[in-house]
């Protein structure tokens, strides 16, 4: 077991010895951890990377990804001119040409149907100064509601959970609370591998102080194996699972009422909603065995700490902002929360996924602004100089953009740094919009699945090119820094946004001299809001090695919020959730309605189709396939087969299967294996589909995937639907409806 834990896990990596000029000091450029590391450049190129020992994040450890990061930097596909379509082929343009054409569009889309005729569409993985002038640009110049970011695939839950309980979307908890915390709950999460470091400070702890783990996860995880208590509960019963624990802490009065009497307001609502969750019940639910349950309870509501590390096992699956709205009750009403080792604590994916939300990504204003509150609309308008009409009330998400793409509203999308053409669900009905669209694609890499439709592709500067600060999933703004110069002619994301600003005659708003700049004027606007950094100057982040927020002037951050037990919930806050109708101050417990998933398996779709994520890649792989080491590992895509259902339908491993939905198809090799269940099958959705001269397979999860959303944060329900498995007879692979249906 020993061997298991630390296993595949980390690395602790030591290049004193390499040959280098300099040594630049960053910040990991993948998941949303934030680890610190130093960049190693000999002769203007990047060649080793070294952990910082003094990173408070990861102190001296790093995982694969961020070991091999450097290979990504000056690998031959980098993207180096702005491309324009003529007929079928896409050609080497001027960036003048490239920024022209931009603009014109853009102009002539607007000119001709207003606001709604343009849209953005962002990633998570740029620096909050690129993430504000392409807020700023959206809202303030174009000023369209069609502005949104994969966070919509990836935290929109969550974002619209914690201000639903807290009044704002900010993590309570920080990464010490996993070094000292008596228990951790990790609930649909598998830090060990999408977080490693994080998973060692949890292994850790449970050396050093004993600490419990306790996993719900319907997969056979790594921390599930090793857990002290596992609930293995089935795909999308996340609520009735913890509707149950809250049933059991009401039951045996494992409560702190006076915090409840305090700092919270709807406690009595809860307890109605949970009494309809007895533990039997809930095994029926959940699949978990009743005992199991009350034993759950019981370790949760009498460890004198605990905290609740979630991710996308409940952004993901149904009814998700009311599985995080119920975790954080579980934390309020046994008052863990605010206190060292208590906090409900969601792992952010992207390494600046967070700066995304704080700036707008989430349908906010800058500084978590209520764009429903005229005088937030108003503070920005004035701070930006624009009308305060211009500014959206509410924005469309992807999802609906879509749609408007499919009906003819929306005729001009800017996608920047990020790749749709496999992440986003129902690739089929997905693509289509791609292609009907006037698309411009702004990416590091070409090829890449999206630019296959661009009709303008312009070059980006990616990590280790460029300079500016990105959160972690503790609120903690770290420094990216410039430590090559981008490939050919490609320009940072700032610089670009800027441009197409003053080609559209908006030069003005966006007059910086560089990313600090940037910075300097953003932060002014996080000015006694929750994520207030008008105390952080790069220097700063420089001296500490990362700050907190909120840390207003003269601060030095903060690691833990709602330690005074009260909460941002005021009226003026209540974005997004409807009435707001409880006392200010008071975090809100929520009776949530229950119901089942909207696919489940029948007949015809027997199986759970689960998809996530492997340690080994990055999302839709256009780093991590460039870098050999990670590709070798896991070259394609697979289906995980249990093998008692493998055997009843004869599948033997490694046999290409074909992976059927609703909505379409995909051909792997089936990977038999425990990890998942019996009826239920899970495929890593990193995968896009090969290019005729790699065997042509189809093998991208999200043609499987459907466009059923969560109703409160549109997020698609990447986890949760149905599908079969087919068996393909000698000869017939790879031609449709030939496959032999063996999924009874
Ligand atoms: N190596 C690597 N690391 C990454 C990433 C990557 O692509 N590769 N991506 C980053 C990003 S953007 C993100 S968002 C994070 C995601 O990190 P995670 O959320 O930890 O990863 P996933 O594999 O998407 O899903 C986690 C677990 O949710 C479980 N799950 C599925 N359905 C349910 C359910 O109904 N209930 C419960 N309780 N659990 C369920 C799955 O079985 C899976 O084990 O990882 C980040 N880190
Ligand atoms: N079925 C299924 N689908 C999922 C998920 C799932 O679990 N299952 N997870 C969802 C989640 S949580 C997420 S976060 C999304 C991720 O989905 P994507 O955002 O599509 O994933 P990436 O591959 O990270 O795409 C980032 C793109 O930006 C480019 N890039 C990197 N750095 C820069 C830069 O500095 N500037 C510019 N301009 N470009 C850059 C990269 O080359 C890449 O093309 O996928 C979602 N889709
Ligand atoms: S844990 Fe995340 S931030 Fe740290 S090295 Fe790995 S990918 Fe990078
Ligand atoms: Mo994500």
């Amino acid at each position: 077991m020993a061997e298991l834990e630390e296993g595949i896990v980390s690395l602790f990596q030591d290049r004193k010895g390499t040959a280098v000029d300099r040594w630049v000091a960053t910040t990991c450029g993948y998941c949303g951890t934030g680890c610190g590391l130093y960049l190693g450049i000999k002769d203007d190129r990047a060649v080793a990377v070294k952990a910082d020992t003094e990173a408070a994040v990861n102190k001296g450890h790093l995982c694969l990804k961020g070991l091999y990061e450097w290979k990504t930097l000056h690998h031959p596909e980098r993207a180096k001119v702005p491309l324009c379509r003529r007929g079928r082929e896409m050609h080497p343009v001027t960036w003048e040409k490239a920024l022209e054409e931009t603009a014109e569009r853009l102009r002539q889309a607007l000119a001709a149907g207003g606001p709604e005729a343009v849209g953005i569409y962002h990633g998570g993985q740029l620096t909050l100064e690129e993430y504000y002038a392409i807020h700023k640009l959206a809202k303030g110049v174009l000023g369209t509601p069609n502005i949104d970011a994969n966070t919509r695939l990836c935290m929109a839950s969550t974002v619209s959970g914690y201000t639903r309980s807290f009044g704002v979307d900010a993590p309570p908890g920080c990464y010490e609370d996993l070094d000292v915390s008596r228990l951790v709950f990790i609930f649909g999460a598998n830090p060990a591998e999408m977080h490693p470091q994080l998973w060692q400070r949890i292994l850790r702890n449970r050396k050093l102080n004993g600490a419990r783990i306790m996993v719900a996860d319907p997969r056979l995880t790594l921390p599930a194996r090793v857990a002290d208590l596992r609930l293995r509960l089935r795909c999308g019963s996340n609520i009735p699972l913890l509707y149950g624990l809250i049933n059991i802490l009401i039951k045996e009065d494992m409560l702190d009422r006076d915090f409840i009497r305090r700092a919270t307001a709807g406690f009595e609502d809860l307890a109605r909603a949970a009494a309809a969750f007895p533990p039997e019940r809930v095994a029926d639910l959940t699949g978990v065995p009743a005992a199991d349950i009350v034993a759950a309870a019981r370790l949760f509501g009498r460890s004198p700490s605990a905290v609740t590390v979630f991710c996308q096992g409940v952004n993901q699956t149904s009814q998700a902002v009311d599985a995080v709205t119920l975790i954080n009750s579980l934390h309020l009403i046994t008052g863990k929360i605010g206190r060292p080792g208590s906090a409900p604590f969601s792992l952010t994916g992207q390494a600046s996924a967070l700066s995304m939300r704080e700036i707008g990504g989430g349908g906010s204003l800058p500084g978590f602004r209520n764009p429903e509150n005229p005088e937030h609309r108003r503070q920005v308008a004035d701070y930006w100089g624009i009308p305060e009409e211009r500014l959206p009330r509410r924005v469309n998400d992807i999802n609906r953009m879509l749609e408007l793409i499919d009906t003819g509203r929306l005729k001009v999308l800017w996608v920047i740094g990020t790749n749709p053409a496999v992440s986003l669900p129902d690739l089929g009905f997905s693509r289509r919009q791609l292609e009907k669209v006037f698309l411009i694609v702004q990416d590091i890499f070409y090829p890449m699945e999206t630019a296959a439709f661009a009709d303008i592709f312009l070059p980006g500067a990616g990590w280790g090119e460029k300079t500016g600060v990105v959160t972690n999933s503790e609120r903690r703004l770290n420094l990216v820094r410039r430590a090559v110069a981008p490939p050919g002619e490609a320009r940072d994301d700032l610089a670009i946004v800027s441009s197409v600003a003053r080609y559209l005659g908006a030069g003005g708003l966006f007059a910086w001299q560089g990313p600090e700049n940037a910075f300097r004027e953003l932060r002014e606007l996080t000015r006694g809001r929750p994520n207030d950094m008008t105390g952080v100057d790069y220097a700063l982040l420089e001296h500490l090695g990362g700050v907190q927020w909120p840390c207003p002037e003269g601060g030095r951050g903060t690691p833990r919020l709602y330690t005074d037990g009260v909460f941002p919930t005021r009226a003026e806050e209540a974005q997004g959730y409807g009435e707001f109708n409880h006392p200010e101050g008071r975090a809100r417990l929520w009776a949530v309605p229950y119901a089942p998933p909207p696919e489940v398996p029948d007949g015809e779709f027997p199986f759970w189709l689960n998809t996530g994520r492997i340690i080994e890649h990055y999302h839709t792989r256009t780093r991590t396939k460039r870098i050999p080491e990670l590709q070798a590992l896991v070259p394609g895509a697979y289906v995980e087969i249990n093998p008692h259902d493998a055997a009843r339908l004869k599948i033997s491993e490694g046999e290409v299967v074909r992976v059927v939905s609703r909505r379409g198809w995909i051909e792997v090799p089936a990977r038999l294996t425990d990890v998942v269940a019996p009826g239920e099958v899970f495929v890593p959705f990193h995968f896009g589909d090969l290019d005729p001269g790699e065997g042509g397979r189809q093998q991208a999860a999200n043609h499987l995937t459907g466009r059923n959303v969560d109703p409160l944060s549109g997020q698609p329900l990447a986890k949760t639907g149905a599908c079969r498995i087919e068996r393909q007879e000698a000869g017939s692979m790879g031609q449709e409806g030939q496959g032999e249906n063996c999924s009874g």
